[in-house]
């Protein structure tokens, strides 16, 4: 190993960025170490020592602008632009209300290359945010440069969206110098390589579990449901007409815990609807769940919600929600309301080319789990089955992931609708599957319920020992 990184590995460690010990991660995992790299900025000796290494490893990479991940890397960064005569740029973490407004400070031009600096790799999930901020803003971008790689496999997460990674220490070299220096027993070493060994994943947890840790009565609720029809299938019947939506209800009941309805699509709605579908839901024992995909200001979804022809409250337990305008929709919906009603979160859509963005996704979940008393869980997607592990582990167990979208003789409907598979969606961390076409179109749809809800239950019980 070259002197400068040994050099920086026994600097960290000598002013405490490197921990050893028991650490409880923002995921709920306990780690055997820590790396705090803040206070570097207080060491001129240690930054120039690592100037000195960031400028090697962007010696064969192309870019035409760099930035850092605020706050850590952004004064590496500028440090290297100057060295390297290579314009900085940087993405603010708020966009300001007043003046320019610009996400991006900093000048450049469409179509240029930006290098992306960071001081550290775990889950990804920062460098795909700050990827898409410059994206946004027209940049182009290839190569992320971290200090340290502590990481599972941050090469093949950044890889999966056509990203390079190179970093400058990992967690072996680490390992290796402190070990040589008796810094570090060979034990603790051994742990501490176990922990980085193992993927970045929460094992999926059986629902009798996660009860015992879910206080939310509307969320208790579903898991108790799920868990007494030995079933994670919602059916999305979507069909215009009561006679058809009722002949497939009283079929498929015995297969689902929860009916999706949405109900301005039904032609015929009559005034024994609804008494018919509590009927149905009393005798199969499933729960009612409305997709009307709220959106609007506080005031006028509860009106949405109570009034109307529908009075959707009224009948629906759940109901799908849309934060774009915000925290208070919550309040509007939910607030001094007599029954208990619960929400899923639009977090992630199915639908190609659509707009939500990684950070809107993560603000709905930021949301969703401060309003864990009217929030039961969201509605999700992904590209493939490590794209929804790492969106899953974002998830609190006492929330619930619903994945719609998904469907076992189709990839998508030339509408812009894209299909999982079933074992893709469960095995990715999908806790029910949202199904209709796959059941509703087809010749027998209590047969293709019984399917679903087979592929689904047996998907579940064997990621979650259920
Ligand atoms: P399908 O027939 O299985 O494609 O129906 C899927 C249902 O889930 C349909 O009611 C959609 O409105 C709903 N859906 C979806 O497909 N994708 C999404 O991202 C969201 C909802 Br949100």
């Amino acid at each position: 190993m070259e002197n400068g990184k040994r050099t920086l590995i026994l600097d960290l460690h000598r002013i405490g960025a490197l921990k050893f010990g028991e650490f409880k991660l923002k995921s709920g995992a306990t780690s055997p170490f820590y790396i705090d790299l803040r206070s570097i900025i207080s060491y001129p000796e240690i930054i120039r020592n690592i100037v000195q290494l960031l400028k090697t490893a962007l010696a064969d990479k192309q870019f035409d602008v760099i930035t850092g991940i605020p706050y850590t890397a952004l004064p590496l960064a500028a440090q290297v632009s100057v060295e390297l005569d290579a314009p900085l740029v940087y993405q603010r973490k708020e966009v300001k209300a007043y003046g320019t407004g610009k996400l991006i400070e900093g000048h450049f031009e469409e179509g240029q290359t930006c290098l992306i600096i960071d001081d550290l790799i775990t889950t990804g999930e920062s460098k795909f945010e700050a990827a898409e901020g410059m994206e946004r803003a027209g940049l182009t971008v290839v190569d992320f440069v971290c200090l340290i790689d502590r990481s599972y496999n941050g090469q093949e997460i950044l890889a999966s969206k056509g990203y390079k990674l190179s970093s400058i220490i990992t967690v072996e070299d680490m390992l290796s110098v402190l070990g040589e220096q008796k810094l570090l027993d060979d034990k603790l070493a051994q742990k501490v390589r176990d922990f980085v060994n193992q993927p970045v994943e929460k094992p999926h947890l059986k629902f009798s579990d996660r009860l015992a840790v879910t206080t939310a009565p509307m969320t208790q609720k579903l898991m108790e449901t799920i868990l007494r029809k030995q079933s994670n299938l919602v059916l999305s019947l979507d069909v215009e007409d009561t006679a058809t939506f009722f002949d497939i209800l009283e079929k498929t009941g015995p297969e689902i815990f929860m009916v999706k309805t949405h109900i301005d699509i039904i032609k015929d709605f009559r005034g024994d609807f609804i008494p018919r579908l509590r009927g149905l839901a009393k005798k199969h024992d499933f729960i009612i769940f409305e997709d009307r995909k709220f959106a609007d200001i506080g005031s006028t979804v509860r009106k949405q919600f109570r009034s109307g022809v529908y009075k959707i409250a009224d009948w629906a337990e759940y109901v799908t929600v849309h934060m774009i305008a915000g925290e208070a929709i919550l309040d509007g919906l939910f607030g001094e309301l007599e029954v208990p009603r619960s929400g899923f979160l639009l977090a992630r859509m199915s639908a190609k080319g659509n707009l939500i963005s990684e950070t809107y996704t993560r603000q709905v979940l930021e949301i969703g789990k401060r309003r864990k008393e009217c929030v039961s869980g969201y509605i999700g997607h992904g590209a493939d089955v490590d794209d929804i592990k790492r969106f899953r582990n974002k998830i609190p167990q006492d929330q619930l992931l619903l994945m719609p979208g998904v469907n076992l003789d189709s990839k998508g409907d030339g509408l812009g609708q894209q299909y999982l598979t079933v074992e893709d969606a469960i095995t990715g961390g999908a806790d029910a599957i949202i199904v209709g076409r796959g059941i509703v179109a087809s010749k027998d749809p209590a047969a293709a319920a019984k399917r679903y809800r087979t592929a689904a239950w047996q998907a579940f019980k064997r990621v979650s020992d259920e």
